[in-house]
């Protein structure tokens, strides 16, 4: 196993930086474990281990010969009343990048061992500060790109999606129950339900937690954002559109066509989302090997995208290139829009797409109803609702979709009048996938793959 320091100590005394690398008035080096005071006094001026819990203390650190390090500040915490649920000491010292090392080489050199990723949340997991879900948030909140991923990673960080699992794991194992009790009393089961009520709770549960599941496309588009790329043939207007979304110069403009020949990336954000814009090459039947390829590319990103931009020049019409592209793409991940609505142009065929918009990229006319028009097509059965529980890990949704089967498998032994024996061993991996989840029945592999995707420090 990689995270896991071998063989874990609970308790053992560990340090690291925990603030992020670079120049800044302050850092923190972290230490926490049964030796962490007695670590900080061997580097610290002051008395440290006569200190109260959560009390902070200005002083000095000095190096094994006694040399001055740093100006401090010492913050103590004792006992559980801690992130990690272990004594911690924060020394706060000047914010440079050499200073923090010097720092931390110090307090290691009194005897803490260097934390590994994850390793001060690993703690308050083992120690019940935190459950798995919880320990997750963590990170999903540190790394959060958008308003609405934080405040989906701070509702799971409070425990609402722990208490959501519970609520499962709690009705579940009224039926488990029943059905050992079957298995043990096979005469006076029936007494405690019958199957009928069984299947229905069943069913409910079921019905619960696939909900659950499925939030898990909108909470994965909260968490990672999504990529949106600007399609169609040569001139239309797509990197002008690209810079009018962007609201800066971004890509060169000309009316050239074939100008972009490369796929050009860019981030913005929209109503709390992230996303990624990709401007690509004009798709048109090039003869020459770079357009070609900046071609080929262009169809890549649209294939890879999550959602198609796909201009066309009003000022022109629809030729045949337009129509060959309107065919490619995938109708229901597409916006059409039809550019340059501010220059004459001929009455415009309709079109049979659930998306369209007209434009003036140039004038940054419309670029409101394109927003919205972005807006429709992510959500397409509305946007989450603050409260809403979202999952945005994969891992939980894979637990859940697994507990939901064997729950089915359960419902269908008992119509087929399958041996109960077998039943609660369904319903028992039922409920260990639920588990998984909050980290009441989990593997050290996979506790080790979640915590090692962690930062230093935290
Ligand atoms: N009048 C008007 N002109 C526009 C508009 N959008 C783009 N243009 C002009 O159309 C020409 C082509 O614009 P680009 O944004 O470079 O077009 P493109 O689709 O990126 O072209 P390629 O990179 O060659 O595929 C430029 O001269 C733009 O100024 C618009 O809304 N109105
Ligand atoms: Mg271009």
């Amino acid at each position: 196993m990689e995270f896991i320091h071998q063989p874990y100590y609970p308790g053992e005394t560990i340090a690291a930086i925990a603030t992020p690398p670079g120049e800044g008035g302050v850092a923190i080096i972290r230490i926490s474990g049964d030796e962490a005071l007695s670590v900080a006094s061997r580097v610290f001026s002051g008395p440290v281990t006569t200190y109260r819990t959560h009390t902070a203390h200005f002083g000095q650190i000095r190096n094994a010969k006694g040399e001055h390090v740093d100006d401090v500040l010492l913050l103590v915490m004792l006992g559980k009343r801690s992130y990690t649920g272990e004594s911690t000491v924060e020394i706060h010292c000047h914010g440079g990048s050499l200073i923090t090392r010097r720092v931390l080489e110090v307090v290691l050199e009194a005897g803490a061992r260097a934390a590994l990723p994850g390793e001060f949340t690993f703690k308050a997991f083992m120690n019940g500060k935190l459950d798995l879900a919880q320990a997750e948030a963590v990170q999903e909140l540190i790394c959060a790109k958008n308003e609405r991923a934080l405040e989906a990673a701070e509702s799971q960080l409070k425990g609402s999606l722990s208490q959501k699992i519970e609520g499962f794991q709690q009705s579940l194992t009224q039926t488990a129950a029943i059905l050992e009790a079957w298995v043990d009393f096979p005469e006076e089961g029936l007494e405690f339900a019958t199957m009928d009520e069984i299947c229905q709770d069943i069913d409910a549960i079921c019905q619960e937690m696939q909900k659950l599941a499925d939030t898990f496309h909108n909470g994965k588009i909260l968490h990672d954002g999504l990529s949106l790329c600007l399609v169609g043939c040569p001139n239309v207007g797509k990197s002008s559109l690209m810079n009018a979304l962007l609201d800066k110069d971004r890509a060169i403009v000309s009316p050239i066509p074939g100008t972009t020949r490369d796929v050009l990336e860019d981030h913005m954000r929209l109503n709390g989302l992230h996303l990624k814009l990709s401007d690509t090459a004009g798709i048109r039947e090039a003869h020459e090997s770079i357009e070609q390829e900046g071609i080929r590319r262009s169809k890549q990103a649209m294939q890879q995208s999550d959602l198609i931009l796909l201009v066309l020049d009003a000022h022109k019409g629809l030729d045949e290139e337009d129509q060959l592209l309107l065919e490619q793409v995938p109708k229901d991940k597409t916006i059409v829009i039809w550019n340059k609505i501010d220059l004459p142009h001929p009455a415009l065929p309709a079109l049979n797409v659930p998306h369209l918009i007209h434009l003036s990229a140039k004038q940054k006319k419309g670029l409101d109803e394109l927003h919205k028009a972005i807006d429709a097509v992510i959500w397409q059965n509305g946007p989450p609702s603050k409260e809403e529980i979202l999952i945005t890990n994969i891992r939980h949704k894979e637990a859940l979709i697994e507990s939901i089967a064997a729950a089915h498998r359960v419902k269908d032994g008992l119509h087929l009048g399958v041996s109960p024996e077998f039943l609660t061993m369904d319903m028992r991996y039922c409920l260990s996938e639920m588990g998984k989840i909050i980290g009441t029945n989990i593997t050290e592999d996979i506790l080790s793959a979640i915590f090692s995707k962690f930062c230093i420090g935290k």
